[in-house]
């Protein structure tokens, strides 16, 4: 197939890009390398050294024989969203292209509104391409679990049968995101929803949970293939985060008591996933929603976890949670979707984080620890009463 990764410059577009190049797909790979320039905005770097764009490819192509077709530009702009899709005739989209940070978005009033407007605006350029230029494309979409929030019932793929008065409807499941950005996703699928209710856009929406690791098995085949690893307050995620907090002998920052329950899955499971995804793409018409995660753990599982794998000593620390969440909540989530189309899930385990400790111990000298503390507040200051 002839699949566009959208975002492929990223943590996540960059493994997943070489994975459907190594299982024989044409891959081209779209990016506006915006998420290169938050960092020198937060004054931080990826853990691991990345290669720019060209070098990136031309190892791929050292390594495999194989070529990427690359598309420098920003989704936000509809010329270069059309212009792309005509030139590479897709079957299949995988878009990671949005900023993804939670607390990147709750910075600021522009934080937030570049990321719900980079994100909702890019992705509906990207449906009008679609349905103009070939409405057969199947969108692969990345969403989040966190889309869903915390609800205190059982979490649906995608839709759930609510009865009320009597009458039954099949509906989208409800939402309770806890940043901007999560909001983003929303804004996102509800739009893709409506795309193929109307248009007969074919669309695979998937609500992914907190990614872990850095390599998979194309990456590691050649250090200029190295995809990111974030450590900052910012754009690192937790598990990430505790495992190179550990090996600089630094505190793991688990915020407030560490009951907060998220869905989890190795970075080899997210390059897989949609490996699968793509392969069996959704009928015409279809608004099909994945729960993309293998497990659930809560902070504190994860911090002890840590704590109990690395060799050298470990402290954890509770500190104030920077973000407004619910400190304990009921969490059971579907996520079968993908196992019965034959993902064999990689759960946590004891060698991949020792491998994580060893990836960290060999840069540990690239991390600048004062990025390591959380500085966004969720909450706002009460204005004084004058
Ligand atoms: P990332 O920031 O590393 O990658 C996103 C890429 O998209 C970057 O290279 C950035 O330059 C590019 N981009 C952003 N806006 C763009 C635009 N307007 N036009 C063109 N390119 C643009 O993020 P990631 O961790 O690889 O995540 C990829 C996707 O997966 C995101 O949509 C994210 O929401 C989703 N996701 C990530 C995680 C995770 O734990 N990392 C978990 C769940 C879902
Ligand atoms: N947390 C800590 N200590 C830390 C960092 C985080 O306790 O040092 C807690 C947070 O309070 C939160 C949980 O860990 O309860 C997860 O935080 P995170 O930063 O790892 O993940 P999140 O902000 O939810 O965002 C990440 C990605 C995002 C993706 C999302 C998947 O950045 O792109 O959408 O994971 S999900 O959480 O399922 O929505």
């Amino acid at each position: 197939m002839r699949v566009l990764v959208l975002g492929g410059d990223g943590y996540l577009g960059w493994p997943t890009a070489l994975h459907l190049s190594e299982a024989g797909h044409e891959v081209g790979v779209v990016d506006n390398l915006v998420r290169r320039s938050y960092d020198e905005e937060l004054g931080v770097r990826s853990l691991v050294p990345i290669e720019d764009m060209a070098t990136r490819i031309a190892a791929w192509q050292d390594v495999s024989g194989k070529r990427l077709a690359w598309y420098e530009g920003d989704l936000t702009e509809a010329d270069f969203v059309y212009e792309t899709l005509r030139d590479f005739r897709p079957d299949a989209i995988v878009h990671f292209a949005e900023q993804r940070s939670a607390p990147y978005s709750m910075i600021d009033r522009s934080h937030a509104v570049y990321t719900q407007h980079n994100n909702v605006v890019g992705n509906l350029n990207l449906l009008y391409a679609m349905a103009e230029i070939d409405p057969d494309i199947h969108l692969v979409k990345l969403g989040t679990m966190g889309e869903y929030g915390t609800p205190n019932i059982d979490i649906e793929e995608g839709w759930l049968t609510v009865e009320h008065n009597g009458r039954t409807d099949r509906m989208l499941y409800p939402k309770k995101p806890g940043s901007f950005y999560h909001l983003s996703k929303v804004h996102d699928s509800h739009n893709i929803e409506f795309a193929c209710r109307i248009w007969g856009t074919r669309a695979t929406d998937l609500n992914q949970g907190v990614v872990y690791g850095q390599q998979t098995a194309a990456t590691a085949k050649d250090p200029r293939l190295a995809t990111r690893f974030d450590y900052d307050a910012v754009f690192g995620t937790v598990l990430n985060r505790f495992v190179i907090q550990a090996v600089l002998g630094q505190p793991l920052t688990v915020y407030g008591q560490g009951g907060q329950t998220r869905g989890f899955l190795d970075i080899r499971d997210t390059v897989e996933c949609i490996r699968i995804a793509v392969e069996n793409p959704a009928d015409r018409g279809e608004f099909r929603v994945f729960n993309q995660m293998t497990e659930s753990f809560s902070v504190a599982d994860l911090a002890n976890t840590v704590s109990r794998l690395y060799p050298g000593e470990v402290r954890i620390e509770n500190i104030e949670n920077p973000r407004v969440e619910q400190a304990e909540h009921y969490y059971n989530v579907k996520h079968t979707g993908l196992v019965e189309l034959g993902l064999q899930p990689h759960l946590l385990s004891d060698t991949l984080l020792e491998s994580l400790f060893d990836i960290t111990a060999e840069h540990v000298s690239r991390v600048d620890t004062a990025a390591l503390l959380p500085t966004v507040r969720w909450a706002k200051e009460t204005p004084a009463v004058v």
